[in-house]
């Protein structure tokens, strides 16, 4: 019942709300079609993991519910709600107008303002969550907007929540050649997610396999997604995350000269302390047009 009235929820929140619209210059149009969810238990033993395989820094959901001001709870009764917000087709197609300067190749505007309104969108969508379950008498706290919540820039890039690996978690999809989260919506999605002590019904990993969705891990095949990307940050071994920032780097340059009045600025917290505001405009030319953008490519691979 309540996972329905979740869905409905955010399904009517999508549609409706002023956030998930494209700038009228760009016509309007919504940013986000409509998310799917997956659920993870606090006490699944995956959370203890992820201190290793993201680092020591990254919170279970009890030490995140706890460290945003939330009083003692068995992590047992705590549920993780991931959410997938998939990029509109109109995105999707606007992104084949990428923009070749003599050296660099800059995404699609209609891209780039999408990837630049998203984090506004996402922190209403999480902050309206909030407000949903105290109505029905629940508690919840979201990780992104937790001042616990920190990028960590040593030497590479990780943070304190990481939204693939709770997806993951949540039985949402898996990593792959180009690091993101391939679910059965595509890769070409952001992600959202809430704790709360909301009693949801935990979903099932369909798979262990961090890797699974892929299809170069899963058949030696495809690598579209390192034939794409400018700013050569993938290879067969996988995804440089430095290389990748610093090409993310040149774009915003470029791109803040063309469409800055129109963006919304953004703050990040790193390495514990807060950054003067940034206007992120993204990249992403390795989860356009690739076997993975909207679908699973394994998903036969599962029967
Ligand atoms: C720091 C950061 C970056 C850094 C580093 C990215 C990275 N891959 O970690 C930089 C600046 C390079 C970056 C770039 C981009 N980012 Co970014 N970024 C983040 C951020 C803030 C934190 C990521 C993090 O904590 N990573 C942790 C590290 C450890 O992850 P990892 O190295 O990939 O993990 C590997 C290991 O864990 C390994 N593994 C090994 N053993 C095991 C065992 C198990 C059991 C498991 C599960 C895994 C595992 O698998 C993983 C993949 O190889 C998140 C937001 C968030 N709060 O999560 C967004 C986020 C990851 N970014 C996102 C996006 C969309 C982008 C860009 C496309 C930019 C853009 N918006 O246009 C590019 C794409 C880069 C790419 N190809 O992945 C999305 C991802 C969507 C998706 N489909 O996955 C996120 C989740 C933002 C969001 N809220 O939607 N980003
Ligand atoms: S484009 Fe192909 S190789 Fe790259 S992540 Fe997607 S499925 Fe894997
Ligand atoms: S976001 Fe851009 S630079 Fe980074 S891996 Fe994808 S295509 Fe390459």
């Amino acid at each position: 019942m309540l996972d329905k009235e979740l869905l409905e929820f955010l399904e009517r929140f999508f549609s409706t709300s002023n956030l998930n619209k494209l700038h009228k210059t760009y016509g309007g149009g919504r940013i986000f079609l409509s998310p799917i969810v997956g659920v993870a238990s606090g006490n699944d033993p995956i959370f203890k993991k992820f201190k290793e395989v993201v680092g020591p820094e990254h919170l279970t959901p009890i030490e995140m519910w706890l460290a945003s001001g939330q009083d003692s709870i068995s992590p047992s009764k705590l549920r993780i709600v991931s959410i997938v917000l998939p990029f509109s087709d109109e995105i999707r197609k606007g992104s084949r107008n990428a923009i070749q300067l003599s050296r660099i190749k800059l995404p699609a505007e209609i891209y780039s303002l999408g990837r630049n309104y998203a984090n506004a969108f996402k922190a209403e969508t999480l902050r309206q969550l909030i407000k949903f379950f105290k109505k029905r008498g629940y508690k919840a706290v979201a990780g992104m907007l937790s001042e616990s919540f920190s990028i960590i820039a040593k030497g590479g890039f990780h943070s304190t929540w990481s939204e693939r690996h709770i997806a993951f978690a949540a039985g949402l999809g898996t990593f792959s050649l180009h690091e993101a989260l391939i679910t059965d919506l595509g890769c070409n999605i952001r992600l959202a997610s809430i704790i709360t002590n909301a009693p949801f019904k935990v979903s099932s990993r369909k798979t262990d396999d961090p890797y699974k969705n892929c299809l170069f891990y899963g058949k030696g095949i495809c690598r579209e997604c390192e034939k794409r990307c400018p700013g050569k940050a993938i290879d067969k071994n996988g995804h440089d995350k430095l290389k990748c920032y610093e090409y993310g780097q040149k774009i915003a340059r470029k791109m803040i000269q063309r469409i800055g009045p129109i963006l919304k600025p953004h703050k990040r917290r790193v390495n514990g302390k807060l950054r003067p505001e940034v206007y992120p405009v993204g990249c992403a030319f390795c989860q356009f047009d690739v076997p993975c953008m909207d679908k699973n490519p394994m998903a036969n691979e599962y029967q």
